[in-house]
């Protein structure tokens, strides 16, 4: 397996809008994130992704861009972003932006030219298409964002394709010039010394030929089209000339959004010499707490052996073919000490646990703001207190059968992307030290408990853990570049696992839940010489008996080197 600087790194994902506002209006912005750099090198942070800053109306906050090659007013400049480049590559710190190319905004001169006639030069950079009769739409496909993935556009009298929000206007990826346009874009960063791109939404770029109704069996009004529409073999063909004419070129660093891709198709989008990404994020673990209908049907009674089982396939899967990005958090997913641990009385103790479990596997880990210090889902009160494009239109969609946002905040407590999107706790001041200004969305109301003034005073907070963790797996070769074995499959309360490279042997054991649980020293494994790496408990020298079995606390995680 060959070396290199991005398997080797940790990423720190950072929501623009939420992280640190300079200029007091609210919103965070780019000089708030050049005065937290030194705050991310001394997390021991090596690359930051950044979620996009380009010119956008916000209508699904930086998702939809009107221009590729402008920094967004309310960010900041591109002189500031030059700055900050400059000053987290003086750090050692390397940056990558986000890079959203299935689709533009409206807004975008393309779609304003595009729509405004049939004739345009530019109608075909998007995907129209005459309704069908008695004004239904062109076909069953159902928005990610809900409701049709077709608006109609009286300008022209057709409708054109937007698989998000009606303001994100599908790009026509079988046009030879969009994609000569999206990779002259590109090139003109990658000239600008970014470090490179996590690629959103990029297993949609490819639709079904012909645009067909797909089946529908239980006669929907319309059919969920994220897995269905896209033509996966056709994808890759347009993904290959992608990194030919971009990323190749460059000493960069790609991980790919690639949602409802198996691990059968995993060498070809990540395998170490013909792989289009460097890396990508697969979301199946991310489903595990779904219940038959889907996001919206939280399924508390979620088990532990899926998730190991789910994570330990991709482990497995892609030893020495390709490269995992590993994370539990990111800006469109609730909280993982809410999800996956416990954010009332092992608060502390889970959000360790949880870091502990996913960093340690093979694979680069992704940390989202706020995660290194435990924040939690939020639960609003009103449903204006939200502000996610996707809730809103969950909301109307209820609205519109009577329903009222008492019938579904249950759902969007649980699942609602605005969990991760409320303003990173700097400290116990008004507005967590965010801003000056009331924020563009309100605080956690937990942030005088949860913020990393206070956790930077705790040499025992959840800061300091990621701190050691991060120090540990940068010293320990083995949880790098070691494969990884799952202990116990079917145990419902420990996730173990085993990471080997030559005689270095690594043993991560969690507790994932609030019950002391009995750990069986594994037979295949010596305990003698067994040295303990870290803990989130602190442990007795008495404790350290280990065979044939051991005591876990509730949360309570263990690296061994054995
Ligand atoms: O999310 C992509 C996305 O939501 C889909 O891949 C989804 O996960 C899948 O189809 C199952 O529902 C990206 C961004 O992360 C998100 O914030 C944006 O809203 C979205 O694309 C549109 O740009």
């Amino acid at each position: 397996m060959n070396k290199v600087w991005w398997k080797e790194s940790v990423v720190y994902q950072i929501y623009p809008r939420s992280f640190m506002d300079s200029s007091g209006d609210g919103v965070g912005d780019l000089k708030g994130i050049l005065g937290k750099l030194d705050y991310l090198k001394e997390l021991g942070i090596d690359v930051i992704w950044i979620c996009p800053i380009y010119q956008s109306p916000n209508d699904d906050n930086g998702y939809d861009i009107s221009d590729y090659c402008a920094i967004m007013e309310e960010f900041g400049t591109m002189a500031e972003f030059d700055e900050l480049l400059a000053e987290a590559h003086r750090r050692g710190i390397r940056i990558i932006m986000d890079l959203v190319i299935n689709h533009t905004s409206d807004e975008h001169p393309w779609f304003v030219e595009s729509r405004s006639s049939k004739t345009n030069p530019k109608r075909d950079y998007y995907i129209w298409r005459a309704g069908k009769p008695h004004g239904r739409e062109p076909n069953n496909w159902e928005s990610i964002f809900g409701g049709s993935a077709w608006q109609f556009d009286k300008q022209t009298g057709e409708y054109y394709m937007h698989l998000f929000s009606t303001r994100q206007p599908d790009l026509n990826w079988e046009n030879e010039e969009v994609r000569g346009e999206l990779y002259k874009m590109i090139n003109w960063w990658l000239d600008k010394g970014i470090d490179g791109f996590r690629i959103d939404a990029i297993t949609h770029i490819k639709k079904i030929k012909g645009l067909p109704d797909l089946p529908n069996p239980n006669k929907k009004l319309f059919v969920p089209s994220w897995d269905g529409h896209r033509n996966r073999e056709g994808i890759l063909d347009y993904l290959r000339e992608l990194r030919d004419t971009t990323f190749r070129n460059y000493n960069i660093m790609t991980v790919g959004e690639a949602n409802g891709v198996e691990l059968d198709q995993a060498e070809d989008f990540v395998g170490e010499t013909n792989g289009v990404f460097n890396m990508m994020f697969q979301f199946e673990h991310m489903s595990v707490d779904h219940g038959p209908g889907g996001k919206w049907d939280y399924n508390p009674e979620w088990k532990l052996s899926e998730l190991k089982h789910i994570l330990s396939k991709w482990q497995v899967g892609l030893e020495g073919r390709g490269w995992n990005a590993l994370f539990l958090e990111n800006h469109d997913v609730p909280r993982s000490v809410s999800r996956f641990g416990n954010d009332g009385k092992y608060h502390d103790a889970s959000a360790k646990m949880l870091a502990t479990c996913f960093m340690l596997m093979q694979g680069t880990p992704y940390i989202y703001q706020g995660q290194e210090i435990g924040m939690t889902n939020v639960q609003f009160e009103e449903i204006h207190q939200y502000r996610d494009v996707e809730i809103m239109n969950l909301y109307r969609e209820a609205d519109a059968v009577g329903k009222t946002f008492r019938d579904i905040r249950e759902a969007i407590y649980a699942q609602g992307r605005d969990n991760a999107r409320t303003p990173m706790q700097w400290s116990g001041e008004r507005y967590a030290g965010f801003s000056s200004h009331e924020p563009w969305i309100e605080v956690n109301p937990n942030y005088e408990q949860i913020n990393v003034e206070r956790q930077e005073a705790d040499p025992h907070s959840i800061l300091h853990y990621y701190k050691r963790l991060i120090a540990l797996r940068k010293a320990e070769e083995v949880a790098v570049y070691g494969s990884y074995e799952l202990l116990m499959p079917e145990d419902e309360r420990i996730y173990a696992y085993v990471r080997k490279l030559g005689d270095e042997r690594l043993l991560i054991v969690c507790n994932f839940t609030e019950h002391v649980t009995t750990m069986r020293w594994p037979d295949a494994l010596s305990a003698k010489g067994a040295e303990l790496l870290l803990g989130n408990y602190e442990v007795e020298p008495a404790a350290l008996e280990l065979e044939p079995s051991f005591m876990l606390r509730p949360y309570e995680a263990r690296v061994y080197k054995l």
